[in-house]
Order: structure tokens, then sequence, then C-alpha cells
């Protein structure tokens, strides 16, 4: 493997829609470029990127991949990243750590969510970003539609620099706007071979109409060059060039190309654009950086003689290797065993086998240098979004801000005893994938597990099997309801027994008022006079508490009231702790069925954007599930729906959403607090919760 300093490394990440053809995009540029050695294909489980069982088995991809092609001189590192939004973490991660965008479109698919979803990405990450229309094979290919669409839905500032010559089955080309060239692809070329020719006739009239789009675009963006073109000069090929690049740079133009993947068509034009148009690692501003422990900033320049810091942005777990980190140099280089040290974990690593990645191929390198992209296997105590620097300079990078969980579902064994087995598995299943969260929720005794779509949560549990052979199936999620009391009442717990020798006594009376709503649970002691010694006291107390964790009308843990233990008696052989406590629990049971009981259920805030179109129904249907809808207002691109649900009404609400606004729609949802039930819907719980006290007792 040659060696590839800053200036002649591109870090592109391919970003998209599922389906849009990333990765035959990334399989054709490697392919074309001798760098992978054969051209593999989704079809037949084969592509370069997608090669992970899960992946082979349903056909698209779930986790960042790498890969490379190395073109007139240059190494360009490709991050093949999934596009459906159940794994959005995988596409920030590649956008995050590269230093541009390739925004995948279908040809007839145009704009879609995912395509959305990863512009706001680039965004973000505030760098370049290049559109590539592919499949113009295919059937209604329109490239003039897609434009269309990115202008509107994505960025007025798109241009074409290519367009094609023919579209569907008889796509077989495209011209080049700048080098005013065209490519006429070699019928059954498998290398993305062609004939270069003057403009053909046939798209004269259309190359004039967006050349001159074009120049005008990128001359707008510079002072000087709008000057000479408004009088008529001549610009010459560097300059439009140089300005481009620098427009790229500052997000005011975005360059749109164009070609059919799966045939290789475009593919060369495309990494020979990419080399020119994209910066390299030591084009960029210094990396911000803090030092570990300190609030000390530091600035690192992406070259080799800065101190080293790289940043983890993957974790997977590849079969007969284990675990293997991804990273990016964002300064200083690296050789091969080196030690290097992670400072948030305090944890000295080495680097054996450093290498390189060309899909599932491991390609062992002396050296990285600033800027460059490799891959470790076996790192001890580093995780997903962790820097790793050295002793002398232990620095911290800005870690990638992962979008959060939007759903959770709950797990259960499949075999009776994997429970312990099983959050062992999540727990370090956490480490690698930062969209994934699991906790044990005590309240109904389910492990739940949080993720950013169903699809999402099915990868997981599949991980678990073949990582911890421990099997779960995903269940619907308890609502962990709570009860409290609307009235106020008293009354007596009286517990007496008398067993030959000594017996048990304790009597107390106490009277039960609500509290406001997140009040909590108050105990006064009203006793006067001694009817119930001092030292019984906390103990009714605890009865008390002990009582209210079983609730009053369907099992759940009772909040919000006060007790006041007003009086009692007791017995000065027979009274002790253990009386007085089930005196606690019966004065409990006594009195708060009269206190006018009801279920209080949690609620969310849930904040919907959708497009205008779908908001009838994404309203109606919040209605059904007894939503309060807030209130709409417009957000950038779409409508911001505000409303408060019941969380008991929220189970699959991502699939819904999706099918109501055709993939469009996204929600977050946050924890609101509890508030009373409505009465027939509280009336359905208490039902279900009697019948399964039924047929337990009846199990005996
Ligand atoms: N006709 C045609 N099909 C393509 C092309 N590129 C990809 N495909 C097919 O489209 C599907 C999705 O491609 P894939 O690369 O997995 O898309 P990704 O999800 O964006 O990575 C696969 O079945 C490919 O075989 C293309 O240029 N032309
Ligand atoms: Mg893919």
């Amino acid at each position: 493997m040659k060696e590839y300093p800053s200036t002649h490394i591109r870090n592109v990440a391919v970003v998209g829609h599922g389906g849009s053809g990333k990765t035959s995009l990334v399989d054709a540029l490697a392919f074309v470029a001798g760098s992978s050695k054969r051209h593999g294909r989704i079809k037949d489980g084969s592509s370069l990127t997608d090669y992970s069982p899960d992946e082979i088995e349903r056909g698209y991809s779930i986790s960042l991949a790498l890969a490379y092609a190395e073109w007139d001189g240059v190494k360009v590192n490709l991050f093949d990243t999934p596009g459906y939004l159940d794994f959005a973490g995988d596409a920030l991660a590649g956008v995050w750590a590269a230093d541009a965008s390739l925004i995948v479109l279908g040809a007839s698919a145009g704009v879609e969510t995912g395509t959305e979803k990863v512009w706001e990405y680039s965004r973000t990450c505030e760098h370049e970003a290049i559109f590539f229309v592919s499949m113009m094979d295919k059937e209604h290919a329109d490239f003039a539609k897609v434009y269309q669409q990115i202008r509107e839905r994505l960025t007025p500032k798109a241009i074409p620099v290519e367009i094609p010559i023919g579209a569907g089955p008889d796509f077989k080309g495209i011209v080049n706007l700048i080098t005013k060239t065209a490519h006429l692809y070699k019928a059954g070329t498998k290398t993305g071979e062609y004939d270069e020719l003057p403009i053909p006739k046939e798209v004269q009239a259309e190359y004039e109409k967006y050349e001159n789009d074009l120049i005008e675009t990128v001359a707008s963006t510079d002072d000087a060059l709008v000057e000479r073109y408004l009088e008529g000069k001549e610009i010459s090929h560097d300059e439009l060039v140089t300005a481009m690049r620098a427009a790229m740079k500052r997000r005011e133009l975005f360059p749109v190309f164009c070609g059919a993947a799966e045939l290789t068509y475009g593919a060369r034009a495309l990494l020979s654009e990419i080399v020119e148009l994209v910066p390299s690692p030591a084009d960029n501003p210094p990396a911000h950086a803090e030092k570990w422990g300190t609030a000390e900033k530091l600035e690192l320049k992406e070259a080799d003689d800065a101190p080293f810091s790289a940043l983890v942005f993957k974790t997977v777990s590849e079969p007969h290797v284990g675990d293997v980190s991804l990273f990016r140099i964002y300064s200083g280089m690296v050789k091969n065993g080196q030690e290097v040290f992670n400072p948030a974990r305090s944890a000295a690593e080495k680097l054996n086998h450093l290498s390189i990645s060309q899909g599932k191929d491991k390609i062992e390198v002396d050296v990285l240098h600033a800027g460059d992209v490799g891959v470790i296997a076996k790192l001890r105590d580093t995780h997903s979004n962790d820097t790793l620097a050295t002793q002398a300079v232990p620095v911290v990078l800005p870690r990638i801000p992962f979008p959060e969980p939007i759903i959770h579902v709950a797990v259960e064994a499949k075999e009776r005893g994997d429970e312990e087995k099983i959050n062992l598995g999540l727990a370090k299943l956490t480490e690698e994938d930062p969209t994934f969260h699991w906790e044990y929720n005590p309240d109904v005794r389910q492990t739940w597990i949080y993720g950013l779509g169903e699809r999402h949560l099915e990868v997981i549990l599949g991980r678990l099997a073949r990582k911890f052979s421990v099997h779960a199936t995903m269940a619907k999620p308890k609502i962990p309801y709570r009860e409290t009391i609307k009235g106020k009442a008293e009354g007596q717990g009286r517990h007496k027994k008398q067993t030959g020798g000594r017996g048990q006594f304790g009597d107390c009376w106490i009277r039960m008022l609500p509290m406001p709503r997140g009040g909590g649970y108050v105990f006064e002691d009203q006793i006067v006079g001694g009817s119930i010694p001092s030292k019984f006291i906390p103990a009714v107390d605890r009865g008390i508490q002990e009582a209210a964790v079983r609730g009053i009308l369907a099992g759940y843990p009772v909040v919000d009231y006060k007790v006041q233990l007003f009086d009692g008696s007791y017995h000065t052989v027979d009274s002790n702790e253990m009386s007085f406590k089930l005196a606690g629990i019966l004065a409990f049971r006594n009195v708060s069925p009269n206190c006018k009981p009801v279920l209080l259920e949690p609620l969310s805030d849930l904040e919907v954007m959708t497009p205008e179109e779908y908001l009838g129904a994404v309203m109606g249907d919040l209605n059904s599930r007894r939503g309060q809808i807030l209130g709409s207002e417009p957000g950038e691109k779409q409508l911001k729906l505000k409303a408060v649900v019941p969380e008991a009404e929220l189970y699959k609400y991502a699939t819904q959403l999706h099918s109501l606004t055709q993939g469009r729609g996204t929600f977050r949802k946050k924890f609101k607090g509890y508030a009373e039930m409505p009465g027939e819907a509280a009336a359905k719980v208490i039902e279900e919760y009697q019948k399964t006290k039924k047929e337990k007792e009846e199990e005996g």
C-alpha cells in the first residue's frame, strides 16, 4: 500500500436515502480506480461495503463501512453509510468524520426523507456537499426533475456540473460543463470506460443553457469574476475551478453530477471531480480540542508535526475479529504498533496491526498521516466517540452529537433465566452504538431498549444473539401507571393476634389527604398524649408506604398524598414494631378506597415535523390517541406540530407516522409528567388488572 500524505487524501461521506445507490456507487468508485479487484454487487451479496451477515441478508446497509479509491495519485476515502433513519447515527458519524458529503439521489426517486436528513447533517458539520444523481439508466429517470427538487427541498445553491445524455434505457453518457466534453460510455463496459467526444447535437441546446447557468452561478460567488463575466470576457477553466472550490467551502455552491453507478457510468468523472473539488485534510482549519480534565482549549493543525489526535467515530464487531474501531486522525500521524492514550478512560492503547479498510478486507499499513482514516482491532477500553491522543498531550476532540432514541420496546428472554445475560449484552452494545440505550424499569419489571426505529432494535437483538448467544424478543412495554387520591377520608387500622404466649397488638387512626401533582408523600405525626409510643410511629409510616406500593385500584404505586396519624392505642406487652407496621398497612387498605382514588398516566410532550399536506392526517391520528394538540408553527421546511399525548397511546407511533406521511414526518418526544387518566381508559386498565389478579389466584 502506497503512503498518502495529508495533501493526497480526500475524505468523502457517501450519504442519501436508503436505496438511492450509495453502496453501489462506492463499489463502482473503488472498482474503476482499480483499488478493489472485483466489482461487487448488492444483488448477489458481494458488495464491498455491505459485507456483514445482517446486511447481506437484508440487502441494505446497516453499518457505516469504509472503502477507498486511488485516483490521480490521491487516496479517496469513502464512508459508505446507511440511508434508513433507523441507522441515522452512522450517517451522521460518516458525515462528521469526513470532509465532504457526497449526497446520492436516485434519478427517478429524487429527494426523499433520508436525503433531507443527510442534508441537515452536512449543514450541521458545515462542510462541502456534492450531489450525485445516480440510476440514470432506470425507467422514469429524470435529471431535470431531480435537480428541481434539490433546489426546492434542499438548496437553491445547487448547480449541475454534468448533465446526462439520454435517460432510462437510452442513457448513454454525460456532458461535463467545465471540460466542455462528452463521455459516451462503451456499451457493456465493466470499468466505466468511455469515448471522449465533442458535445453531441441532441444535447447542444440543453448544454448551452446549463453551461450558462453554471458560469453565471460560479461567477456570482466571486466579485472579480462577476465583473469579468458581465463584461462578456472569457473565464478560464482554472479560474472557474478555483472559484468553485472557494464557494463550496463557504457552502455557497453545491455541484451536481450524474451517472449510473451500477453500470460504472460516471464513476471515473466523479473521482476526478472529487480529487479536484474536495479539500484535502491539509486545507482544513485547525481542529478544536480540549485538554482532558481542564477547560484549556487547543487548536490542532491537521498536519503530521502536530500532536496526535483521532476520533473513534464507529465501533463495529466483526465475525472472527471482534471489535474494530474506525478512527479519523485530526492531527499528527501514527505508526503501526505505536502506543496511544485514551484520556477520557485513562487507558493506554497499542495500535497493533494498524490498517485501512477496503470493505471487509483490512490492509495493514506502516503509517497513517494527518487527516487519514484507519481501523484497528481489539482496543481494550476505547468506544465510539472516544478520542485517542498521547500521554504527552492528552486532548479530547468534540464528540459527535448522535441523535437521541425515539422509540422503546420491552425485551423478554426467550429462555427463562437468561435475563441477566441479556442485560450484560445490552450494556456492551450501547458502547458500540451511541444511538442505542437500555434500562431496567423496576416499576413495570421490564427491560426496555431505546433506539431510532423498529428496524434498529431488531438489528440490536440480532447482534445480541450473534455476539452473546442469548435470544430475546420484543414485547410491548408496560406503562408505569401511578395511582393517587382526590378526596379526604379517615379510619382505623388495627392488628391483633393472640397465639398462646405473647400476642401482637397495634392500632392506629389515620387521615389521608391529596397532595398536588408531584408533591410526593408526606407523613405527619399528630399523636398527642402518647396514644402510640413514639418508638412505634415510624413503623406505621413504613407500613403505609409498603401498602402504597401495591396500589388501591390496579396495583400501581400510590403517589402525591399526605397521611396524618392522629390517634391509636397500644398494649404494654403485646405491642411491637411489626404489629404497628401491620396496623399501618391495614389502615391504608381501609382508608384509601374512600379517598376517591384515580389512575395517573405518563404523558409525553410530542413535537411532530410534517409537510403541510399531511397535517390533517397527523392531527386526526393524534386525536384518536387521546392527544391534546397545542398548536402548530412553521418550521424551516415543514410544519412543527406540538401536542401532549399519553404514553400508553404512543406504541409504534414511529411506524404510523411514517406511513401517514409517506416517510417524511419525524417526531421528538419527551416525558412530561403524570396526569389523571380519563375514566374510560382507566376502567380498561383496572379491568385488565382484576383479570390477571384473578388468573393468578386461580393458579394458586
Ligand atoms: N438500474 C440501476 N440500479 C441501481 C443502480 N445503482 C444501484 N442500483 C440498485 O438499487 C438498489 C439499491 O442500491 P444500493 O447501492 O444498495 O443503495 P443504498 O441503499 O443507497 O446503498 C440495488 O438493488 C442496486 O442493485 C444504478 O445505477 N442503476
Ligand atoms: Mg447502502
